[in-house]
This record gives structure tokens, C-alpha cells and sequence, in this order.
């Protein structure tokens, strides 16, 4: 392991305000899950007709690769028709400096099973590391859904 270089880049400290603002403006309401998820919810086999499934949140694909300095995107939708309008709770973990705009999903009767696309931008950064950002989102009611964006280190 190189030991990290001390410099700090004026980017760094522009991105942590942006996803400060991503993480403000995702909180939306602490969801306590009705259950826990068994596994990853496969949609495989999902037919539009059956009520018996569990309602989850479809978030695609599951793992998203990010050279550094660049952006991607996944797409999150819903099962199930909400009753009303429903707001995505998304959490973030892991490490890296990541951006995004600030913006909120939301579903309703209407659009909820049309995907809906969220960027995320991996800040250049003076380390080598491949960090790990995952992503949860959370909808009440819902089963959660989880991606894993991977930096493609470029140092
Ligand atoms: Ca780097
Ligand atoms: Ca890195």
C-alpha cells in the first residue's frame, strides 16, 4: 500500500457538499421494514397479475461500475402500484467522494413501473483505491433494494 498523498484537491471539498446535499434531500422518512428481505428479491417470474408477490423496490443493475471522473446511472422502480404518492428513502454507505444532483424519486399509481434514472458522478480522487458506494433504497411498505456502485480507480 502507497501511503496516501497529502495534497487535497479543491474538488474534494466541492464534492462532499454535493453529496451532503444528495443525502439531505434523500431523507425523506426513517422506513422501518414491515420484514426482513429473505434474499435479493429475483424479478424473474414476476407476473404483473399476481397480488401474492411482496412488494419491492426494483433497482437495476444490482452493481454499477464508475471509472473515476465519470458517471452512471441505475434505474429504480416499484413491483407494486402505490396506493398514493411514495417517496424513495435513499441511504448511502461505503467510501469515496461521490456526486449527484439533488433529487428526489417519488412514484405514484400511474408511473410506478416505468424505471426511473438515477446518476451518480465519481469524483477524482488522489488515492488508488477502488472505493464502494452502496446505495439503499427504501420505500414504506416496500421490500428495499440495494446497489453497489464500484470506482474504477484511474491512479
Ligand atoms: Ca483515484
Ligand atoms: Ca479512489
Amino acid at each position: 500500500m502507497a501511503s496516501a498523498r497529502s495534497a487535497v484537491r479543491p474538488a474534494v471539498s466541492i464534492a462532499a457538499t454535493a453529496l451532503a446535499a444528495v443525502a439531505t434531500a434523500s431523507v425523506v422518512v426513517p422506513a422501518p421494514a414491515a420484514a426482513a428481505p429473505t434474499s435479493g428479491a429475483a424479478v424473474t417470474g414476476y407476473a404483473g397479475g399476481s397480488t401474492n408477490d411482496v412488494p419491492h423496490v426494483i433497482a437495476e443493475p444490482p452493481e454499477v461500475l464508475v471509472p473515476e471522473g465519470s458517471s452512471r446511472s441505475f434505474t429504480v422502480r416499484l413491483s407494486h402500484p402505490p396506493s398514493g404518492m411514495v417517496s424513495v428513502n435513499m441511504r448511502l454507505s461505503g467510501t469515496g467522494v461521490w456526486a449527484s444532483h439533488p433529487m428526489l424519486l417519488t412514484f405514484n399509481p400511474y408511473d410506478w413501473s416505468t424505471p426511473k434514472s438515477y446518476p451518480l458522478f465519481s469524483m477524482p480522487d488522489a488515492d488508488a483505491v477502488d472505493d464502494v458506494l452502496v446505495v439503499t433504497l427504501d420505500v414504506p411498505g416496500y421490500l428495499p433494494s440495494t446497489v453497489t456502485v464500484r470506482q474504477i480507480d484511474d491512479d
